[in-house]
């Protein structure tokens, strides 16, 4: 009984936030289309309509840029300017992203997110593989999700060892975690006479980044804009690795090899790079100390002391040495994470890190994405009880909290805003 009310009313605020081509994050704090969200609410919608989950995909790579780019938000052009920031007026993508291949016709940001499409991708046409057949859907999305990956893995590959890097917080999807700290320490921000937040006029400001993060958000954008949204290395003042994008990076090769081998291609490309990537992300990334995996600064050219959810993502990924997943499987069940101990879900950020906060967002509360990752991750390494459990919590947590955005890790309260879409596409998934 409980579960059905669960599926009901994720199905019913997954309805709510369908526009008719495409589903806000939520209708009033995120009134467009934002590129991961989009991939997770697929992976949802695919058992309540595979047609609306191909849509939702097909909609978000209309906007793709030419250099393989997919933008972060896909602006609505009938939602005023004022209700969110920043608006396509402090974007401009199609005038100052024309260089890199911005569509005329759109207004999107020039940032990305992390590259979980693929994956949805292949999610989406399993769940229905004749609906998928019929409207060619893996022959359409398959080429640009290729240019997709390889504009992260070429013209992104800033450390020039193969990882990509984010060159803002924002594009690690993760806004605010701690991990940014140090290398926004350098940042000068921009004066916050210069912009109107206009998540305060919907969020309750202690669940939300603060001013100071905001201007250095707003001087990054603005300083990547005014570059024609270039990737060099060496130009950008935030150049970062993070283990949550390239472990989705390397989870959507893996679902490219399964995508090009269904359409009858070789699969041989994608296989090989996706282990390479993975040698490279152990090399570069894993702390044995910390049992988990950190990000680094490529500007500062030194690892960065935060542990973040992001470092336990690459459970997701097959293949990972013995050590390294037992390891992962000991850390997020341990006193940073407290999973099945303290915590209902694993929070955001090291529960015993000093900038820890388990009501601000990406600095302690607990996500519903990253837990629908960590629990793939979990049942990937064999831990089917703890994937069980976190399961079952997760359902309950979403259900109880009426699909909050983030909840507190600890009680489950809910945090930010309600109805929000991944929580409920994600419910959806695992109650499917
Ligand atoms: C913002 C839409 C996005 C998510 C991000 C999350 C938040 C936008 O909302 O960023 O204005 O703060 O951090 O991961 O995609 O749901």
């Amino acid at each position: 009984m409980a579960t059905s009310i669960a599926y009901s009313g994720a199905r019913r605020v997954l309805a709510q936030n369908w526009t008719g081509s495409s589903t806000v994050p939520s209708r009033t704090l995120y009134p467009h289309q934002w590129s991961w969200d989009s991939g997770f609410i697929a992976i949802g919608l695919r058992h309540l309509s595979p047609f609306r989950a191909q849509r939702e995909l097909e909609t978000l790579l209309a906007s793709q840029w030419e250099d393989g780019r997919i933008p972060h938000i896909v602006f609505n052009p009938a939602v005023p300017l004022t209700a969110y920031f920043p608006s396509p007026d402090f974007w401009r993508s199609s005038t100052a992203g024309s260089a890199a291949g911005a569509p005329a016709g759109a207004e999107t940001s020039g940032i990305v997110q992390p590259p979980i499409h693929a994956l949805a991708a292949w999610l989406v046409h399993q769940a229905d593989p004749a609906a998928s057949e019929r409207r060619g859907f893996l022959r359409r999305v398959y080429p640009r999700l290729v240019a997709w990956q390889r504009y992260l893995t070429e013209r992104r590959d800033l450390g020039g060892l193969g990882l990509a890097s984010i060159v803002h917080p924002w594009e690690s999807g993760m806004d605010n975690s701690p991990c940014w700290d140090p290398p926004l320490a350098r940042i000068e921000p921009a004066a916050s006479a210069s912009f109107h937040r206009a998540d305060l006029d919907h969020g309750c400001p202690a669940d939300r980044p603060t001013d100071l993060d905001y201007g250095r958000y707003v001087r990054l954008a603005e300083h990547y804009r005014d570059q024609g949204y270039a990737d060099d290395p060496g130009r950008q003042p935030f150049a970062v690795e993070d283990p949550g994008l390239n472990a989705l990076l390397i989870a959507a090769e893996h679902a490219l090899a399964e995508i090009a081998a269904e359409l009858g291609e070789d699969p041989a490309d994608h296989q090989v790079r996706a282990a390479q990537l993975t040698t490279t992300l152990l090399k570069r990334l894993w702390s044995p100390q910390e049992g988990m995996f950190l990000c680094r600064d490529v500007v500062a050219n030194e690892t960065i002391p935060e542990r973040s959810a992001a470092g336990l993502l690459p459970l997701i990924l097959p293949g990972l040495p013995d050590d390294v997943a037992r390891a992962l499987l000991r850390t997020a069940a341990g006193p940073r994470f407290g999973l099945g101990g303290t915590t209902r879900l694993v929070p955001s950020y090291d529960l015993a890190g000093k900038g820890f906060d388990p009501a601000r967002y990406w600095r302690g509360p607990a996500w519903f994405n990253v837990n629908w990752l960590v629990e793939r991750g979990l049942r990937r390494y064999g831990a089917d009880l703890q994937a069980d459990a976190l399961r079952h919590s997760l359902v309950r947590s979403a259900a109880g909290s009426g699909y909050a955005e983030y909840v507190d890790p600890f009680t489950g309260e809910a945090r930010g805003t309600r109805d929000f879409s991944w929580t409920a596409a994600v419910t959806v998934d695992l109650l499917a």
